[in-house]
């Protein structure tokens, strides 16, 4: 263990431990100081770069004071502790959190003011840690700070990438993906040289027997890479409690070159070496909701999912606690799939190394892993050639069949002679090549699966692991709806809603416990109230109409209705129809005459959004909204009635411009085919409505809200498969009025027609797949009702207010707390000062 000051000695520390400010003068001396002393600077050569590297080294000076006390006092109490594994952390921007979580904010732009610079100015100098892709990443991030705003003993753990998910620019108006630099200059990240895990991978498996005859299987050969730990404090609201949240990156071991081959010489092999391990944690795979099976994505997972567990079984360890204990100290949480070979991994290690035997070992496994799933969409589910696996981690192999024939042994127990049963449940599918399940393997190898909204789960079980139910029975299979963290998504991105709020409800009481937004309610006829109410929205829009402005020139109104959709692009989520909408919208619009346009109420749709590089057709999509807006958008017969906005890269920081600006967002996937979505609650949560169709947590929005509320259109999920069917085996007729919109397109309105044909034979061809004909009727439909809506303020901004009082439920600290109540047990351990 590490080595510990003895008693006598203590004082001298305790004398000296670091007090971090707590005012403006505070503040502003730590400040001068990092200028002066950390960064070798002065008030001569002090830009914004610098005074945002000094603010942040400030505050994170503060942060490690409390990240040292809550780690003594986790690992003191020996409270059990939760593990959140997932290749993606979306965190965004830390110093504005950092900020509001211990309360300083305030006292920090005053303090910055009176040394020259404006907050805003620091606060963006951040690069956001973009390691992720869309809403799974971005979920594990609010549950970071849920878990440290609760106080739980928790840690999560991930992959230090040294390229987050790519920038988007557009040129001439396709995406181009520029690589994601971030790590220049990062004042939150600790490198722990000293902690470091050997990871191996290739080699062979010899059988043998130890010294008591017992069989045994050695894996040995192949090569070792080094992972190297880089922490980071994750700081709860209003509390000490802070967290830690532990990267891996790999390196090759034995430091920074091959001695052997050095000294002999052999410079470029050496150096090929080095690269070949950094390479494994160099690059997040820029894939939403699709598997692509490259070995170097398995490499990243088995490196991570080893490093990690060894830590985790390290840190157990010290305890001396029997192994039979390791659960009720120890919960594991698989973000999706990704991680699954944690179960795999600790079942080796408590049988291969540790020596327990084989179902002693799996009833600690099963009985520390829950898994939780984001997709029923099938090419998202997780599956590697054997092939791959044998060669790469070829013990792991091994146990995989070995978890499988026992599994398939008990089904065959419980369903004797279904042959048929046991083909569709094998974590082994007999295809060519063999391919491993990981989503089965996840599920055998967890005493809990999760899905992530009601109808998300409620389909899962009825679908894809319909077989699993009736293996496991219903209670294995469960529902946590997804929140959001409600400081982040409120108090931080949309300070003057939250404080009206405040104002409102006694106080900050809000942020912790979402539920007290219902005060609100009382207030819905307090004309002053609305009146604000109503400023703040404004206010907002202009903020993003300025941002608009200023990266894209285009001018827009922030007196019109701003229609967002903002997400990862993909064929599921329907931005073609979004985009396929608002031509139909321009087209009537301009068969109007200018008396009759007049009337119109004008309208900013908005996109944005990463296409993954290799999706094709979603690059499509973005040319086509491109192309729209440059005709749109310099039509002097629509001027304001319709601007077509394309914001480019859409990230993190960005959402926190977006979501307090919109009228109305879109939400508009395919039923039954968007798990959740998260960033209808965020839009909902800062009054905004929504469009959306009755798919993922719409549904329980329009339930907590009222339907009144919430503009609902479109087919049911029960009805899709139906749909589907007819395309492909009736006659399918498409939607007279989306036809209109197609012969438009190839008129070449927009463009050469030939750029965006496989956009509209999708829908007329190739069976429309996601029922963009089927749902544009009423799609187009509801945005009239939008319309009408909107034109009654009064009515709108009650709308609004009504829905924003009615979301508590979906902060991430209820689903938190519903995660550690039903899968985790473990309680919250308040740190003491
Ligand atoms: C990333 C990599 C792979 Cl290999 C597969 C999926 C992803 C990914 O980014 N998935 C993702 O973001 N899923 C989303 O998870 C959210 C949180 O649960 C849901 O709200 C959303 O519906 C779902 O699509």
């Amino acid at each position: 263990g590490a080595a510990s000051i003895p008693e006598p000695q203590r004082a001298a520390w305790q004398k000296h431990t670091v007090k971090s400010f707590e005012d403006q003068d505070g503040f502003e001396r730590e400040v001068v100081r990092h200028v002066e002393t950390t960064l070798a600077r002065s008030l001569f050569n002090c830009d914004e770069k610098a005074a945002y590297a000094a603010t942040s080294l400030a505050f994170r000076d503060r942060l490690i004071t409390d990240w040292n006390k809550t780690q003594q006092q986790q690992t003191y109490s020996d409270a059990k502790r939760v593990y959140y594994l997932s290749l993606e952390f979306l965190m965004g921007r830390a110093l504005d959190n950092a900020m509001l979580n211990v309360g300083l904010k305030d006292t920090a732009k005053a303090g910055l003011a009176d040394l020259g610079f404006r907050i805003e100015d620091i606060i963006t100098q951040e690069n956001d840690a973009a390691l992720g892709n869309g809403g799974l990443g971005r979920l594990a991030a609010c549950f970071l700070d849920s878990l440290a705003s609760l106080n739980y003993p928790a840690w999560g753990y991930g992959l230090r990438y040294r390229y987050g998910i790519f920038k988007q620019e557009i040129i001439d108006g396709y995406q181009v993906e520029v690589p994601d630099y971030w790590l220049d200059f990062n004042p939150w990240e600790f490198p722990r040289h000293d902690v470091t895990v050997d990871i191996q991978f290739y080699g062979n498996v010899r059988k043998s027997t130890d010294a008591n005859g017992k069989n045994v299987s050695v894996w040995e050969g192949g090569e070792v890479v080094q992972a190297v730990a880089y922490d980071v404090p994750i700081p709860g609201y209003a509390t000490p409690t802070t967290n830690n949240l532990r990267l891996w990156s790999s390196k090759a071991s034995g430091g920074e070159f091959d001695f052997q081959k050095f000294n002999n010489g052999d410079y470029e092999s050496s150096v090929a070496d080095q690269q070949r391990a950094e390479t494994i944690s160099a690059v997040l795979y820029p894939n939403d909701n699709l598997e692509r099976g490259k070995e170097l994505r398995l490499k990243q997972q088995y490196f991570w999912v080893a490093a990690s567990l060894y830590d985790i079984v390290r840190r157990f360890k010290k305890s001396r606690r029997g192994w039979s204990e390791f659960p009720e100290q120890v919960a594991i949480q698989l973000n999706d799939t990704h991680p699954t070979l944690a179960i795999v991994e600790l079942q080796r290690i408590l049988v291969d190394v540790e020596g327990l035997e084989w179902d002693q070992a799996w009833t600690i496994v099963t009985n520390t892993f829950g898994y939780t799933n984001h997709t029923v969409l099938p090419e998202a589910l997780e599956k590697w050639p054997v092939g791959l696996l044998q060669n790469l981690l070829p013990r792991h192999l091994q146990i995989i069949f070995d978890i499988n024939l026992f599994f398939l042994q008990q089904v065959e127990k419980k369903f004797p002679e279904d042959r048929d049963m046991l083909r569709r449940v094998s974590i082994v599918e007999e295809s060519q090549p063999k391919m491993i399940r990981m989503a089965y393997l996840a599920i055998v190898g967890s005493h809990k699966v999760n899905g992530v909204a009601e109808l998300h789960s409620d389909l899962i079980q009825t679908t894809i692991f319909k077989d699993f139910v009736a293996i496991y029975g219903p209670d294995k299979f469960t529902n946590v709806t997804n929140g959001v963290t409600p400081r982040r998504w409120l108090h931080q991105a949309n300070p003057r809603l939250s404080e009206l709020i405040a104002s409102k409800c006694g106080g900050n009481g809000f942020l912790t416990d979402l539920t007290n937004l219902n005060k609100l309610e009382q207030f819905l006829d307090d004309k002053d109230f609305r009146k604000e109410w109503a400023e703040i929205k404004y206010a907002n829009k202009v903020r993003l109409a300025k941002h608009i402005k200023s990266t894209l020139g285009v001018t827009v109104n922030p007196a019109a209705l701003f229609d967002i959709q903002v997400k990862r692009i993909h064929e599921y989520k329907r931005q073609q129809m979004n985009i396929f909408g608002v031509i139909h919208r321009y087209l009537t619009l301009k068969k109007m005459s200018p008396e009759e346009r007049k009337k119109q109420l004008p309208r900013v749709s908005i996109f944005g959004g990463k296409a993954a590089p290799g999706y094709w057709m979603a690059k499509q999509i973005i040319h086509l909204i491109n192309s729209v807006g440059s005709v749109v958008n310099n039509d002097a017969d629509i001027g304001d009635l319709l601007k077509v906005i394309f914001l480019e890269d859409y990230n993190v920081s960005k959402a926190e411009i977006i979501c307090p600006a919109s009228d109305i967002s879109e939400h508009i996937s395919t039923a039954g085919t968007e798990a959740s979505g998260t960033s209808n609650m965020k839009f909902v949560l800062n009054g905004g409505l929504i469009i959306g169709t009755c798919d993922g947590a719409n549904i329980e929005i329009t339930r907590e809200t009222g339907e009144n509320n919430i503009f609902l259109f479109g087919n049911l999920s029960e009805d899709v498969e139906d749909l589907r069917h007819a395309h492909t085996y009736g006659s399918h007729a498409i939607d007279s009025d989306l036809d209109i919109v197609f012969q438009e397109i190839e008129k070449g309105t927009f463009g050469t027609p030939h750029d965006f044909g496989a956009l509209i034979s999708a829908v007329r061809q190739h069976g429309d797949y996601y029922l963009v004909s089927d749902d544009f009727h009423s799609y187009i439909e509801t945005h009239r009702l939008v319309d009408e809506s909107y034109r009654n303020q009064d009515e709108w901004v009650s709308k609004c207010i009504t829905a924003v009082a009615r979301m508590g439920f979906f902060s991430s600290d209820r689903c938190i707390n519903e995660y550690a109540e039903s899968i985790w047990n473990v309680e919250p351990l308040p740190i003491k000062e």
